[in-house]
């Protein structure tokens, strides 16, 4: 394990090895077999395997004669592309863990991971709709390779050498980071394993039923956990299936490649899964047979049943960058799949249900939901002190999320304890958005908090306290936060300017009062 990786205590990693859990296969065989077979449809692009195999080798010999060390770490921020299949797969042969930034992520984010990781290089298109990759100045990675118009910096296309040999790296170490969509503050970092993520890609492979014959369309971003590994991207890849991308998820775009590359499944957040089925019939598209696995925040029955009444085979999942996975099968009754998220992906794993006081829940009963695996971390990277919070002294990680099971063993998710927003799947970390905002000079404190919204579950609302004789507009505290690299998503849709934030009796913020004012006043 790399440095500030917490690894398993070594009598489970036996344990998992003994059970055939996890089974020594390294990520970067990924595209070694199926050769002629058409991998990956990238716009006018199409790429077989033995295509993506040799680039991804010629990179890596490539990426290793600039200087890149094994255990080093990479940034990439790459949209759903083809380089963003062969930089990752160059980067597992090569032990150098990606580090996957999101597309939606400005210079705020970019520089905290790199800063971070201590990253080594950053990989990114030349734009991402207007912003310019190009134009960030970070301090760490040595090398900013660019794919598109490099301007002053490495062009992707020219990092290439003659394919050799490369030690190949340790299964049990990290493949890769994930961010945390679910930690309080910074966003944290999730290292992933060749041995977890492989267990991963082959039960999820199993469970939906992927296999050489199936076509996934990558919707979401596919450097988030859901549309990477569930199976997603590299587990339709590692079953040798077709993969097709797309920029975007709005209907203009994937609807035509649904029927012209024959998609079988895809991942969608609950508010597109609403939007498609709601679009589709207006559009002349049908959805008939499409397996859809929808998650990531909270999916209403109505809408569920509106998915399926469309045609739609829907599975519903609960999932987690930090590698916990519950979803409903393709062959449970309709009816389960739009009120639960099913049962655990992997059957072995252990999970506790627990009250405030730490005591498992009687049956049925919600509580915090508690998880230890062969998928799921056992610490952040480089975050010991945090970590003594975020796990159980015996390793379970509490996910902040409260959960009940329902009489058959199936989740049901039934709200949160972490101070985080949810909105349509997205999550924001309050902490992070207040350490921006306090930097404005006219605003003293703020305070940020999810108010309810019907259409993305939660928006954000951020309360502030101006300084005195400021008056700050929503628009213009917007625009500031774009100036300071924030990313849209992260925006607030609402302030409320207050004169002051109630103190809870430990002197923090009482969000719980301020967001039970909040609501009633928004929806007044
Ligand atoms: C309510 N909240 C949910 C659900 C996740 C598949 C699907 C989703 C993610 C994901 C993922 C939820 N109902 N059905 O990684 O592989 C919230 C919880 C959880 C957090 C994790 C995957 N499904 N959530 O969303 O790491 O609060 O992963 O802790 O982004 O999303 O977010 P993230």
């Amino acid at each position: 394990m790399l440095d500030g990786c917490v690894p398993w205590p070594p009598e489970l990693a036996e344990r998992y090895r003994e059970q055939g859990l996890w089974t020594g296969e390294r990520l970067g065989d990924l595209l070694r077999r199926h050769g002629d077979r058409v991998a990956l449809v990238d716009g006018p692009h199409r790429w077989t395997y033995a295509e993506l195999d040799a680039r991804a080798d010629r990179l890596a010999a490539g990426l290793a004669d600039l200087g890149i060390r094994p255990g080093d770490r990479v940034l990439v921020q790459l949209p759903n592309s083809a380089a963003l299949v062969y930089v990752s797969v160059a980067l597992f042969r090569l032990g150098a863990p990606p580090v996957y930034a999101l597309p939606a992520h400005r210079s705020a984010e970019i520089t905290h991971l790199a800063e971070a990781t201590g990253a080594v290089a950053y990989i990114a298109p030349d734009r991402i709709g207007p912003f310019d990759c190009r134009a960030l100045s970070l301090a760490g990675p040595h090398w900013t390779v660019i794919d598109g118009d490099p301007g002053p910096h490495l062009s992707l296309a020219d990092i290439t050498a003659a394919p050799r040999p490369l030690p190949p790296p340790d299964p049990g170490g990290v493949a890769f980071f994930l961010l945390s969509g679910g930690t309080t503050g910074l966003p944290k970092l999730i290292p992933r394993t060749h041995d977890d993520y492989a267990l991963q890609l082959r039960s999820a492979a199993a469970s939906m039923g992927v296999d050489e014959h199936s076509v996934y369309l990558a919707a979401l971003p596919a450097a988030h956990n859901a549309a990477l590994g569930c199976p997603g991207v590299l587990g339709t890849l590692r079953a040798g299936g077709k993969v097709v991308l797309a920029r975007t998820p709005s209907p203009d775009e994937v609807f035509p490649l649904l029927t012209e590359e024959g998609v079988t499944i895809t991942t969608l957040m609950p508010p597109l899964l609403s939007a498609w089925t709601e679009v589709a019939p207006l559009l002349g598209v049908d959805l008939t047979g499409l397996v859809v696995e929808v998650g990531g925040a909270v999916l209403q029955p109505e809408a569920a049943r509106r998915a399926q009444d469309a045609g739609i085979r829907l599975s519903h999942w609960f999932g987690m960058a930090e590698g916990v996975h519950w979803h409903t099968r393709l062959d449970d009754p309709p009816e389960l799949a739009a009120t639960t998220q099913g049962r655990p992906l992997i059957p072995t794993d252990d999970y506790r249900i627990i009250d405030e006081n730490g005591d498992e829940v009687p049956p049925g009963s919600p509580g915090e939901f508690l998880v230890s695996g062969p998928c799921t971390l056992r610490g952040y990277y480089d975050s010991p002190t945090y970590n003594e919070s975020a796990f159980t002294p015996d390793g379970y990680l509490r996910t902040g999320d409260l959960v009940r099971l329902d009489p058959h063993g199936n989740l049901v998710v039934t709200g949160r304890v972490k101070d985080v927003i949810n909105r349509g799947g997205e999550k924001i970390g309050p902490a992070e958005l207040e350490g921006h905002i306090e930097t404005h000079p006219d605003i003293r404190t703020a305070a940020v908090i999810g108010l309810p919204d019907s259409s993305l579950g939660e928006k954000i609302c951020a309360a502030i306290v101006p300084e005195p004789g400021s008056t700050p507009t929503l628009a213009a505290l917007r625009t500031y936060l774009t100036a300071r690299g924030v990313a849209t998503y992260k925006l607030p849709d609402h302030l409320r300017i207050v004169d002051t934030l109630a103190l809870t009796a430990t002197g923090k913020i009482d969000k719980r009062t301020l967001r039970a004012t909040l609501t009633t006043e928004s929806t007044r």
